[in-house]
């Protein structure tokens, strides 16, 4: 997997997506791919890097296993609603290498990682969703599913470029008694790919720990996913978060499904899908 595989010669990238090694190195020297050098002088391709240029450029991958991606993981050419359906299918039978390969498949072929969350992980837990009334089988699909879909999204993670140094932070998290793990980690990688260095501290993280991680790093933005049915104290949480986040120079955004609506002074936006998160964090990115 990628993981084991860090950076790639000019060599190895043109073997893998079927070019010669002279235009990949032409586009190094067009600027179109970012490289290192060895200290030797030789160009070397971080692997984020070049996975962002096969998906941005949509380049087909003869040998996937140059790129340390398992086989089968290209061949799908399925992406947005298509996936929803076959990675319900997955998810049911706890085929965690198929969900693996369908994923991986849609993002490398370019779909942005917010269009994997709204239109084919949503579906696919909500079908996952309605086994848990069956009983102690469908409880155990749907841990098995949140596992299963945790694994690959940190998978996808690895496989985007990092940030740069000036890249702006964003600081997100499920609040107080929320146990949902996958929609804050969506969230930061829906970011991650729009360029931000992001922090997930992950569900159930109390108000005085997002409020310290917030002073600690002084984000441009925070998201709060909210899933769970509201606590009677969510409405103060965000009003605090909001009112330090004014102070510090951050914008808190929040989303899910359980996102109460704002009052016109609680001083944070409700944003309502992955996508619209991706929006955001773009424009705000590219505000100075
Ligand atoms: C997995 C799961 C669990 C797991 C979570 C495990 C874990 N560690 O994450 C566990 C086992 C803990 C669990 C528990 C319960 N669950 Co549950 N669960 C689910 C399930 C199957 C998937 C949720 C999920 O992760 N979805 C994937 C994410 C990515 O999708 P999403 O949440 O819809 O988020 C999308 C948007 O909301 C948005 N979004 C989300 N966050 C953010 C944040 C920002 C900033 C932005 C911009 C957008 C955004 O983008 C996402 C992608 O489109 C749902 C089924 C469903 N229909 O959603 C039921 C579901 C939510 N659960 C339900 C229930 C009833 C429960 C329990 C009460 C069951 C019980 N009897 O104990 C408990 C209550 C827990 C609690 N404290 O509230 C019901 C809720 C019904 C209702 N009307 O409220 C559902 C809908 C299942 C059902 N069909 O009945 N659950």
């Amino acid at each position: 997997m990628t993981d084991t595989v860090c950076f790639l010669s000019p060599r190895d990238l043109g073997h893998a997506i079927g070019v010669s090694e002279s235009t990949v190195k032409r586009w190094i020297d067009g600027g179109r791919l970012r490289v290192m050098r060895t200290p030797g002088g030789h160009r070397r391709i971080p692997i984020g890097e070049t996975i962002r240029f096969i998906r941005e450029q949509r380049c087909d991958i003869d040998r996937p296993e140059l790129l340390g991606i398992e086989p089968g993981t290209v061949e799908s050419g399925l992406a947005g609603e298509a996936l929803a359906a076959p990675l319900t299918t997955a998810l049911e039978a706890g085929d965690e290498a198929q969900a693996r390969r369908l994923v991986t498949g849609a993002f490398l072929a370019g779909q942005a990682v917010a269009d994997l969350g709204d239109l084919a992980i949503r579906p696919a837990l909500q079908r996952i969703g309605e086994l848990w009334r069956h009983g102690d089988d469908g409880i155990a699909i749907e841990h098995h599913a949140v596992q299963i879909l945790a694994g690959v999204l940190e998978r996808l993670r690895a496989m985007l470029p990092h940030p740069g140094p000036d890249a702006p932070t964003a600081i997100g998290a499920g609040p107080s008694g929320d146990p949902y793990h996958l929609p804050s980690a969506m969230a930061a990688l829906v970011l991650a790919e729009r360029g931000w260095r992001t922090m997930n501290l992950g569900p159930d993280t109390p108000r005085a720990a997002f409020l310290s991680a917030l002073g600690r790093h002084r984000p441009k933005l925070a998201w709060c996913s909210v899933c769970a049915p509201p606590s009677p104290g969510l409405g103060d949480d965000l009003a605090v978060l909001a009112r330090h986040g004014m102070r510090i120079g951050t914008r808190l955004v929040v989303g899910g499904r359980s996102a109460p609506i704002p009052g016109p002074e609680a001083g944070w936006h409700r944003v309502e899908s992955m996508r619209a998160l991706g929006e955001y964090g773009y424009r705000l990115a590219s505000l100075h």
